[in-house]
């Protein structure tokens, strides 16, 4: 039957590494059995010591992106990454809105971990007003979180206000990850709230290495994968941490620095 097998889309920037952005997205939605497209918001040249150069996309072209995509596929869940600027959050807003998608994964992404920004300091109050009230799901990071919330996160408090703060922005439901700054701690805590109000955190052992490139964008893409094949949403959450956790613990040798987590871990460790 036309469209009847499960289709995801990432709305993000290509990552020329493959390491993160798009390239993790589509090796995620491929890993979870579903098929996925994409609307490339900007290009990248990077590698795993960093990102070198980076070009928009013409909003025109982003448009015409989507249109192709709602004349012809059944796209039953969908995510954000790079969105760049205030000109293309608000063009991405404008042709989701027109467009009938499903659940959005907003992955707010604003800093690579190299530490280039990918996200204009102008562009977040467009992100706390335009973006996030569309959003399904929330996925910030320790950092994405205190920009967002424009507080300092100290504590377990904090940061579960943090989470309240971004659902009181539209969020219905928000995956707030946790801190990463210690070498020596043994787990990772994120604190998730529902739309249901049911706030929890969720622990997974740390892994201590440089292949880390990609994971809040496969982890996003994870759950939007779950997602477009109805899994509910607790579930797909705690699918898709374990996903990246397994991702993590099982590095695979590509490239000198911060490489990219090994998507095939939980099916074929024959590679490591
Ligand atoms: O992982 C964040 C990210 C998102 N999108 C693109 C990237 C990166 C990090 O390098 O290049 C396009």
């Amino acid at each position: 039957m036309i469209n009847s097998y499960p289709q995801a889309l990432t709305i993000a920037g290509s990552d020329s590494d493959g390491s993160a952005g798009m390239q993790a997205d589509l090796h995620t939605f491929f890993a979870r059995g579903v098929y996925g497209a994409s609307v490339m918001t900007a290009c990248v040249a990077g590698n795993s010591y960093g990102i070198h150069a980076s070009v928009p996309m013409p909003t025109d072209f982003i448009d015409q992106e989507f249109a192709d995509l709602a004349d012809d596929y059944h796209i039953r869940a969908a995510k954000t990454g790079m969105l760049a600027d205030s000109e293309l959050i608000e063009d991405v807003v404008k042709n989701y809105q027109a467009a009938d998608f499903g659940p959005l994964v907003v992955d707010p992404v604003i800093m690579t971990k190299h530490g280039n920004q990918l996200l204009e300091e102008s562009a977040f109050n467009t992100l706390r007003t335009k973006l996030i009230p569309l959003a399904t799901v929330l996925t910030p990071n320790f950092y994405e979180v205190q920009k967002i919330a424009e507080m300092t996160i100290h504590n377990d408090d904090d940061m579960i206000m943090a989470a309240k703060k971004m659902q009181a922005m539209g969020a219905k439901n928000v995956v707030a990850k946790g801190s990463h700054a210690d070498n020596q701690q043994t787990t990772v805590r994120d604190y998730i709230l529902l739309a249901s109000g049911e706030g929890f955190w969720l622990s997974e052992p740390y892994h201590q290495t440089d292949r880390v490139n990609g994971t809040g964008d496969s982890l996003s893409a994870c759950i939007t994968a779950e997602l477009a094949k109805g899994t509910p949403m607790k579930q797909a959450i705690e699918i898709a941490k374990q996903f990246v956790n397994t991702a993590i613990g099982h590095p695979i040798e590509v490239g000198h620095k911060f490489g990219p987590i090994n998507h095939w871990a939980a099916q074929d460790r024959s590679y490591n």
